[in-house]
């Protein structure tokens, strides 16, 4: 079947006839081209979503909004840790309902692509491994190793039985058409020497074996044996060949935008040059791409990895982290996907041709059954070019591409942006009546820091005569680990008379230290310095036994390198007092091969459950007295959900560190002490230029996480408990409730284009605060009128959009009458209020 036309209501017409064709059987193979669907080549433009960074009551308005942005497929990785905690306990309720949800994308009528790994990466928390795998006696990890294959293979086996169960392949007429083994080992292996390659050759055999019949990828895996396919991740992969000359140019990872460290600022990638790296990669032959992130969402729980990553993993995705319209992003690239599928024949089948204009400009010629189609592709970043294509000439704006889908007319260039912008707001919880920010009442209890009583800790403990890393002590069940000794200075007191200092080296992340019960300090380190030594100067009980008590925190488990998984984490010492430090009678007494005794997790949180706010507890809160800067304490308080359907979060500003739990649901760490440095941002941001994760920062000075998302299903009506774990010291009294919805859309448009202005989420048009078709400069929020326009346009928009969700209008002369202009190319600035009707 012919999927090519000049006209994207009938491609749609087509893509939506197969799509409910693929509840039959579809056979799936591929050549240098491309993948081929019931031997059809196509051309796929896949985003990534992953799961459990929403929530089941999310997946189906993303995935819609997926579609409608021009995707024709869904791109997940399958998180092992998040499915099996413990050890042969599996989890696939809620959140991490993987068949629900790629049942949801099939309902969609798109496609899948499924990463299993299992190693994920993903700034997801030890990149996707569960910790018990790392404490199997004799295991090493991503290498040829019995006990850890043998896992591996287990669940991997687990997987794509359940989906075979399910009939989610293609060939079992399900949408899964792509599958993934392993993930960016290429990266690494050189650490793993021949037992790397031996390893990646037995995770082709096993990825074979299965006969699911899709073809498998390895991402930037140069060596990838055949039949797996070699693919590329990166800002940009039009450089990209693969590996085997039969293998087809796909893009796994195109990275829409870049997640975000604790004391990081708000990374940004411009639509512009984000159309720009998609283009050339169709421009040069690809056929397979995928956005990373197309929603990139949260982390809820203790889900984020880094260590130091948010619990936001917004990504400045064509989506943001709530699920609204990421605008100019979302509309500008809808533009691009149309166009391309529009080409899909052509490109797949076409003889394609280069033509190279020098200063890296060049063009791109594909010609198939007596048609043509071109691109024109500027990567010189300051020059404009002007060029000659088959007898016409075409200014090329640099660093952006030029589609002639017919080689005369340019439909679309990647610099010029015909999308509205949005402008999102936050507006307070009306239904509570916050008015003032202290209007919620709350109650508090303290968690007091454990310490050893005559040798003894309560709760559950382990002993040893060593300091031992964290995670082989809790699993990782617990971002909290207390490491307690004493010292007995009732018998030979070296450090009588002296003065003291308390010296604590940890590999991270976050160290409290305690004596006799009393804090002396807290300490933590950041992404780039995990390893950190704290010094306090304490006192010591002399003649007497003294307790030391270290609460060491962890703040997601590393993700990413050469042998991550065996990175240590917690107090590996050395734990020394120090008398007199610096002086010429300096005494050390190491405490490093004491008797130490652990403690996982917190007595509020492991043992009480008071997160969950259960009748069980409700003695022991108090609600006066509320305490702010004290360390370790519980908040808790009651909020009605805001009213209508708007994204709700919570505005965490004042709080220290900790944890923050809705009804029972743990929403993630909040961190909104951690502030991001005052340098380095920008106001207006040059989109020409390679990019990379410092370019085109915002929220410099500002907490790097100051907003923390609540899914709508996390709330009833009435009676919402908040729980709130403090950890540093803050104070709970400016904690508000917000919505998120579009306050202001702004669009600048060329003549003979439509543009579409919407609000979203049920809100209208309420004012067009301003108008001007002819000449308008200046960006939204500060439009000024050219020296012509056309004197009607903004009644014809009041008519048109007022009182409206969305409007689409026809940007011409027989819109808005004539301009009086004399320029080529008359332009509209229009700029909306949205409000609710
Ligand atoms: C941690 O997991 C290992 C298995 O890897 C198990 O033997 C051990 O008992 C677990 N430890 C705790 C504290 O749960
Ligand atoms: C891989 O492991 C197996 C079994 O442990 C061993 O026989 C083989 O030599 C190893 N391969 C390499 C390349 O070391
Ligand atoms: C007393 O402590 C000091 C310093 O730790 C040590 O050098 C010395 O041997 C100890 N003396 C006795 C009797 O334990
Ligand atoms: C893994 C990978 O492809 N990394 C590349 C991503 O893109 C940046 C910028 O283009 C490159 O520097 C990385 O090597």
């Amino acid at each position: 079947m012919a999927i090519f036309g000049p006209c994207f209501a009938a491609v749609f017409s087509v893509v939506s006839f197969l799509l409910v064709a693929s509840a039959v059987p579809l056979d799936v193979s591929y050549d240098e081209r491309g993948i081929k669907l019931n031997d059809q080549s196509r051309i796929i433009i896949s985003g990534s979503i992953h799961y459990p960074r929403s929530t089941p009551e999310m997946w189906g308005d993303l995935i819609k909004k997926a579609k409608e942005g021009g995707l024709n497929a869904i791109e997940t990785y399958v998180f092992w840790n998040a499915h099996e905690p413990l050890y042969r306990q599996y989890d696939f309720e809620g959140n991490k309902d993987l068949v629900r949800f790629i049942k949801t994308i099939q309902d969609a009528g798109l496609y899948a692509i499924l990463r299993i790994g299992p190693y994920v990466c993903a700034e997801w928390n030890y990149g996707g491994f569960p910790v018990w795998l790392h404490n199997l006696p004799g295991v090493e990890l991503r290498t040829n190793n019995t006990v850890y294959q043998n896992e591996m293979k287990t669940f991997v086996t687990l997987i794509v039985d359940m989906m075979q169960k399910h009939g989610l392949f293609a060939i079992q007429g399900g949408p899964i058409i792509v599958a993934q083994i392993e993930n960016e080992y290429g990266n690494v292996e050189w650490a793993y020497g021949n037992n790397g390659k031996s390893y990646i050759n037995w995770c082709a055999q096993l990825a074979e074996s299965y006969g699911v019949q899709v073809p498998w990828i390895m991402c930037q895996q140069s060596d990838a044996p055949s039949p797996m396919i070699n693919t590329c991740n990166g800002y940009y992969c039009d450089q990209f060949s693969p590996n085997n000359p039969k293998s087809p140019k796909w893009w796994t990872e195109n990275w829409s935008g870049w997640f975000k460290d604790w004391g990081m600022k708000d990374p940004h990638r411009t639509a512009e040059d984000l159309a720009f790296a998609v283009a050339r990669f169709f421009q040069y032959g690809g056929s397979l791409q995928n956005y990373y992130m197309y929603h990139g969402g949260t982390n809820f729980d203790r889900t984020a990895g880094g260590p130091y990553i948010t619990t936001s993993y917004d990504y400045d995705a064509p989506l943001d982290e709530y699920g609204n319209l990421n605008q100019p992003k979302w509309g500008h690239l809808k533009r691009l996907h149309e166009l391309i599928m529009s080409m899909e024949e052509i490109l797949t089948h076409g003889v394609k041709r280069d033509v190279d204009y020098g200063n890296m400009m060049s063009g791109t010629v594909y010609v198939y059954k007596g048609k043509q189609s071109c691109f024109l592709g500027n990567a010189n970043q300051n020059q404009d070019f002007t060029v000659n294509l088959m007898g016409s000439s075409y200014t090329v704006p640099a660093w952006s591409v030029s589609i002639l889908p017919d080689c005369y007319t340019e439909v679309y260039n990647t610099a010029k942006i015909n999308s509205q912008q949005t402008v999102m707001v936050k507006l307070p919880n009306e239904a509570d009546d916050q008015t003032e920010p202290n209007e919620l009442q709350w109650d508090w209890r303290p968690e007091h820091p454990e310490s050893l009583h005559h040798g003894v800790a309560k709760g559950s403990v382990t002993t040893a005569n060593e300091l031992l890393d964290q995670k082989t002590v809790t699993n990782d069940t617990s971002d909290y680990l207390w490491y307690l000794t004493s010292l007995d200075l009732s018998k030979n007191d070296s450090l009588a008379g002296k003065a003291i200092t308390l010296h604590v080296h940890t590999n991270g992340h976050i160290v409290h230290a305690f004596v006799n019960g009393k804090h002396v300090g807290s300490q933590w380190g950041t992404s780039d310095h995990l390893e950190f030594i704290m010094e306090k100067d304490i006192k010591l009980k002399h003649g007497k036994t003294n307790s030391i008590s270290l609460l060491s925190v962890t703040v997601g488990l590393q993700n990413y390198g050469a042998n991550f998984d065996t990175v240590n984490v917690g107090i590996h010492g050395p734990v020394k007092l120090i008398g007199n430090k610096g002086q010429s009678d300096e005494v050390t007494v190491d405490l490093s091969t004491n008797s130490w005794t652990y403690k996982v997790g917190l007595n509020g949180m492991e043992e009480k459950g008071l997160q969950l706010d259960n009748a069980r507890h409700q003695h022991g809160w108090k609600s006066y007295n509320l305490p702010s800067n004290r360390l370790l304490v519980w908040y808790k308080t009651t909020f009605k959900a805001p009213l209508g359907s708007d994204p709700v979060v919570v505005d965490l500003q004042g709080l220290g560190k900790g944890t923050a739990w809705v009804n029972g649901h743990n929403i993630g760490r909040f961190w909104p002490s951690f502030v991001a440095s005052e340098d380095g941002c920008t106001t207006t941001c040059d989109y020409r230029g390679a990019y990379n994760s410092n370019k085109c920062l915002t929220n410099c000075g500002d907490p790097s996480q100051r907003w923390y998302h609540i899914p709508r299903s996390f709330l009833q009506d009435d009676g919402n408990k908040l729980v709130l774990f403090e950890e540093f010291g803050g104070t709970p009294l400016h904690v508000r409730f917000q919505t998120i919805t579009a306050g202001t859309i702004c669009a600048t448009t060329d003549e003979k284009k439509q543009l579409e202005l919407s609000c979203q989420g049920g809100r209208v048009m309420s004012e067009i605060k301003f108008a001007s078709f002819g000449e308008p400069t200046g960006v939204c929020g500060s439009y000024a009128r050219g020296s012509c326009e056309a004197p009607n346009t903004l009644s014809v928009i009041q008519k048109q959009c007022l009182g409206q969700e969305s409007c689409t209008l026809d940007v011409s002369e027989n819109t808005f009458g004539p301009t009086g202009c004399h320029q080529n190319v008359y332009r509209l600035a229009v700029e909306a209020t949205c409000d609710s009707p």
